[in-house]
């Protein structure tokens, strides 16, 4: 069953929405609960777009909506962690085609809260700024945001150009975004896929890990 916040962004009531996020964070709520009813809210308007309900003006509106949203609520997600307590290192990018960057900013959010070093290229970003941005940041993570279903040969083109530069194995990749599936992460070759960030967080926390205790070189 969907909760108000649910129901009213998918109404784009935006004066509801945003009063009962502030009034929900005044009384000290989880925000991730927050957030998650919001993330359905987004799902079910995608659903309406699909079915022709609703058109690309209202796909805006509600991706704006879950901005506002996003702003109430993530002074309260943690302190973002300062330089000298950095975990690890990643690249984030929604590749050529694919303009949507909620949840890829969400993930990196989440990854600084955790003492990661963030490198967000942004969105429609070329395969070879992001081969060649691998080659100068050599991070542990490389993490595509993937929407449309035009971005899976431009990923999959990265990771080729990184197994032919011979640094593929150096770092892990991982896919995210709501339309991918595990049998995306296989077409393009990468490492680990989800639809939910902090599930994300979690790998790159249990990856860095396990480097730190094997004293691994040149990869995890
Ligand atoms: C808002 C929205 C927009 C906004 C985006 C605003 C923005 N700044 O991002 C706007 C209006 C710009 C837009 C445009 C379009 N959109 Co749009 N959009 C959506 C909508 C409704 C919500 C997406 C969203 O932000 N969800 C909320 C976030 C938080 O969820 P999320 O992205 O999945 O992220 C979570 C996880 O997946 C994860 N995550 C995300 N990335 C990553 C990365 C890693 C590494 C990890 C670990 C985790 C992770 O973390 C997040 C939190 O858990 C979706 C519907 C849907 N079901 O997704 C359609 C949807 C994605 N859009 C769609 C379409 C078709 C379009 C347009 C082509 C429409 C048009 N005719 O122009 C254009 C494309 C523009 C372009 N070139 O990119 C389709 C895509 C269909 C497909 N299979 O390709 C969808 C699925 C709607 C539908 N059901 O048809 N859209």
């Amino acid at each position: 069953m969907s909760s108000t916040l649910t129901k009213n962004l998918i109404e784009l009531e935006r004066e509801k929405v945003l009063s009962e996020v502030k009034e929900r964070l005044n009384q000290n709520e989880n925000p991730m609960k927050i957030f998650e009813e919001s993330k359905q809210g987004m799902e079910l308007v995608g659903e309406k777009y699909k079915k022709k309900e609703y058109f690309l003006a209202e796909l805006m509106l509600s991706g704006d909506l879950f901005k506002e949203i996003m702003e109430l609520i993530e002074p309260q997600l943690g302190e973002i962690k300062t330089e000298g307590t950095i975990k690890g290192k990643i690249i984030l990018a929604t590749i050529q085609g694919d303009i949507h960057d909620l949840g890829k900013d969400i993930f990196a959010t989440l990854l600084k809260i955790e003492g990661f070093e963030v490198y967000n290229l942004g969105v429609d970003v070329n395969p070879d700024v992001i081969v060649e941005k691998v080659k100068e940041i050599q991070p542990d993570f490389l993490g595509f945001s993937s929407l449309l279903t035009i971005t899976f040969d431009p990923m999959k083109e990265v990771i080729d150009k990184l197994n032919e530069a011979g640094i593929r194995e150096k770092l892990k990749i991982l896919v995210g975004g709501g339309i991918t599936t595990p049998l995306v992460k296989d077409y393009i070759g990468a490492d680990f896929q989800t639809i939910d960030a902090v599930e994300g967080v979690e790998y790159c926390l249990e990856k860095i890990k396990a480097k730190v205790v094997i004293g691994a070189r040149g990869g995890i």
